[in-house]
């Protein structure tokens, strides 16, 4: 505002009010001083200019709805009439301004959990709300874990937007609220934004149990190795798989894949394939998987087998006199062996041909009392056929004794060790097939006695129950 002096005399320190009146009806009224103006003559010493800051009284009662219209202006000199004037008619003039602002707004928005020391990003959006340009503003960024981050946002126009992405790696675990925020010169709204963010370690493990693979795998046959991970963020993981000599990998497959996992784990498969000459017991297959520096691996094992076809062939001969020759022919198969044997046997007489039938007895299959008996009566017979004669070099007595000694113990009136069913002597002294006869059989009860009993032709002194 201008203030002059039109007069012949000098003007001691005026009054001059300013009143500045809302659309709302609200005023204010500020009063300043003119100072000594010289008269009119000294120009232009005999003027002054008076500057009014309306920004709090805008701030209050010209923003938001009422900053449509104009604020209404009015300019008084000597308001109380203290200086006798040639024109008391121009001491007051109405003028109107029109009122701006800057109004900066923020908004953050960005995932909700993050990984504690792993990058997380958030969006930081501001929109000049306001009417006037900004000029260079910042907003200040908290990410509650004793950081905070300044972004410098360059002037914005009316209504102008600006998106700026920040990344954050949180030193700390934890629930956070990060704001952003920033600081207008009057008190607008829209200057703090947050975001609840859940920030946890990334774990990341994978069981035995939890990978799979076909107990056998036949070989040249195509099986799926499946493997289930788990994990608290959903990530990419890096998953591989590490075979053993004797399997390999499907066509057209990857030993590491790229896997997407939820926020609990995932699951990753790969075919392989079986490619050996022989068999292979408990092959090993591994699993690792990794990401965000975390890794962990689990293994399975399998057998891998080369499918099978047994060529037998047998031909027998009768040698009648000491130095006697015959020759015998045997059918070759025309085909690739893998493994392969050649068993002569030899058997003197009728005797040599029992005593092979008998040591064919001494594994004998199958759990019953029967069979048990058999087995060990078979040895028991052997053996004494020897020790009457002489017992040749390569007659395996521990082979007899290991037999009788499991029959016995089998019979024995005590759980059946490592049998599945206990055959032994019932309360009554009976036997029965299973031993699920609590009454007993005669015949399985007579043959276990005879098998017990004492006896000129059998070494086994154990006495029976009766
Ligand atoms: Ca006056
Ligand atoms: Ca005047
Ligand atoms: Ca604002």
């Amino acid at each position: 505002m201008t203030v002059s002096n039109d007069g012949l005399v000098n003007v001691s320190n005026a009054t001059v009010n300013l009143t500045v009146e809302a659309a709302n009806g609200a005023t204010e009224t500020y009063t300043k001083y003119t100072g000594n103006l010289s008269d009119s003559a000294d120009a232009p010493n005999n003027e002054t200019t008076l500057t009014y800051d309306l920004t709090e009284f805008a701030a209050e009662e010209l923003l938001g709805d009422l900053a449509q219209g104009n604020a209404k202006v009015t300019a008084t000199v000597d308001p109380a009439n203290d200086i006798p004037e040639t024109d008391e008619t121009n001491n007051q003039v109405v003028n109107s301004t029109r009122v701006v602002y800057a109004d900066p707004a923020v908004r953050i928005q960005g995932q909700s959990t993050a990984l504690q020391s792993q990058k997380a990003t958030f969006v930081v959006f501001t929109k000049n709300n306001g009417t006037a340009k900004t000029g260079e503003f910042n907003v200040t960024v908290d990410y509650d874990d004793g950081t905070t981050e300044n972004i410098t946002i360059a002037n914005l126009g009316v209504n102008q937007p600006n998106t700026t992405r920040v990344t954050h790696r949180f030193l700390t675990g934890g629930d956070k609220v990060v704001s952003a925020t920033v600081s207008d010169g009057v008190p607008f709204d829209n200057n703090e934004s947050t975001k609840d963010v859940t920030v946890k370690p990334y774990t990341l493990s994978i069981e035995n149990d939890d990978v799979s693979v076909p107990s056998t795998v036949v070989n040249n046959s195509t099986v799926t190795v499946l493997a289930e991970f788990n994990a608290n963020h959903p990530s990419d993981v890096n998953a591989t798989v590490s075979l053993p000599a004797g399997l390999e990998l499907a066509a057209g497959q990857s030993a590491e894949k790229q896997v997407r996992s939820s926020a609990k784990g995932g699951s990753v498969a790969w075919k392989v394939r079986g490619n050996t000459t022989a068999d292979i017991e408990d092959a090993q297959v591994d699993v690792t998987v990794e990401a965000f520096g975390e890794s962990d691996t689990a293994s399975a094992t399998t057998n891998v087998t080369v499918p099978k076809v047994r060529y037998t062939t047998t031909n027998a001969t009768t040698l009648k006199s000491a130095g006697e020759t015959q020759s015998l022919a045997l059918n070759v198969s025309n085909a690739t062996t893998y493994e392969h044997t050649l068993n002569v046997t030899v058997q003197s007489g009728t005797d040599g041909r029992t005593l092979q039938g008998l040591e064919y007895l001494f594994s004998y299959p199958y759990w019953c009392v029967e069979q048990t008996t058999t087995q060990m009566m078979s040895a028991l017979r052997t053996d004494q056929y020897y020790r009457n004669g002489d017992i040749p070099s390569n007659y395996n007595r521990d082979r007899a004794n290991s037999t009788i000694s499991a029959g016995i113990s089998k019979l024995a009136d005590e759980p059946t060790p490592g049998a599945y069913f206990n055959i032994s002597q019932h309360d009554n002294g009976a036997w029965s097939m299973y031993g699920n006869n609590p009454r007993g059989d005669l015949f399985y009860t007579i043959y276990a006695l005879q098998a017990r009993a004492p006896s000129p032709t059998t070494r086994c002194r154990a006495t029976a129950r009766t």
